[in-house]
């Protein structure tokens, strides 16, 4: 199967990583598709900066219809675009942050969250009510680490995390820590060896979901509110889409 992962930011470096991430959760046979937005803001850390980012990576899952993907995952904690990408396509399509709460909430009775700077709780806490699962979610936790600091390997965004986490397993009672960004991806594996507890990177447990959706023959209901948008007339730079 093919697997689009879209990163909704336009930091190629970052989709690397992210695409880098989904290669290793994938299984053998499955073919990612790590894509980078064509427009919006370099990183994701404000409500403003996730409404820039959803045209460009709506027209990513547009193109990818044509492609003919099995599946998406948007690789952006705050899973911007969410149901309106699930409109534009009968496919799975899995946003990072259902895809690491619900994991977590298979593993452990409670787990908390380490995200980038705290302007950016108050989208997960949104999230977390939005899925259900804000009695499972102890808190939300900024390390205080703006999201291209994680793309600086001379930065200390590792130690900032890794405390964050460490704070979140002695005053949350947490026992599973979610990360809180897309650009925290390729440090999931050695968080867990170092704070000793599961450590839910949202990539990979996005693409097992839409892998195992896959494999069960079941993608994005078109009934309902998830139906294709009716056609209709659009202006300005949006002109394009009206049908
Ligand atoms: C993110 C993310 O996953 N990608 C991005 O640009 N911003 N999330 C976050 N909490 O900062």
């Amino acid at each position: 199967m093919r697997i689009c992962v879209i990163n909704p930011n336009t930091t190629t470096s970052m989709t690397d990583k992210i695409g880098e991430a989904a290669r290793h959760a994938a299984s053998q046979g499955t073919e990612i598709i790590a894509c980078t937005s064509p427009s919006g803001p370099e990183s994701i850390e404000s409500h403003f900066d996730e409404s820039l980012s959803v045209p460009g990576l709506l027209e990513v899952i547009r193109q990818g219809e044509i492609e003919g993907y099995d599946g998406y995952v948007i690789a952006c904690f705050g899973d911007p675009g969410l149901l309106a990408a699930r409109e534009l396509t009968s496919k799975p399509v899995i946003g990072i942050a259902e895809a690491a709460m619900r994991i977590a909430s298979l593993i452990s009775t409670h787990f908390s969250v380490v995200t980038t700077l705290s302007r950016t709780i108050v989208i997960a806490e949104h999230l977390a009510r939005q899925y259900g699962v804000e009695h499972l979610c102890r808190r939300i936790r900024a390390a205080d680490v703006a999201v291209l600091e994680l793309e600086d390997p001379a930065s200390d965004s590792y130690r900032r995390v890794r405390d964050e986490a460490k704070r979140a397993l002695v005053e949350d009672g947490a026992g599973a820590i979610v990360l809180g960004c897309g650009g925290m991806a390729d440090l999931a594996r050695c968080l867990s060896e170092d704070l000793g507890v599961p450590v839910i990177d949202g990539v990979s447990a996005a693409v097992k979901l839409v892998e195992a959706l896959v494999e069960l023959k079941l993608g994005t209901s078109k009934v309902g509110d998830l139906a294709y948008p009716l056609p209709k007339r659009f202006t300005g730079q949006f002109a394009h889409l009206s049908h």
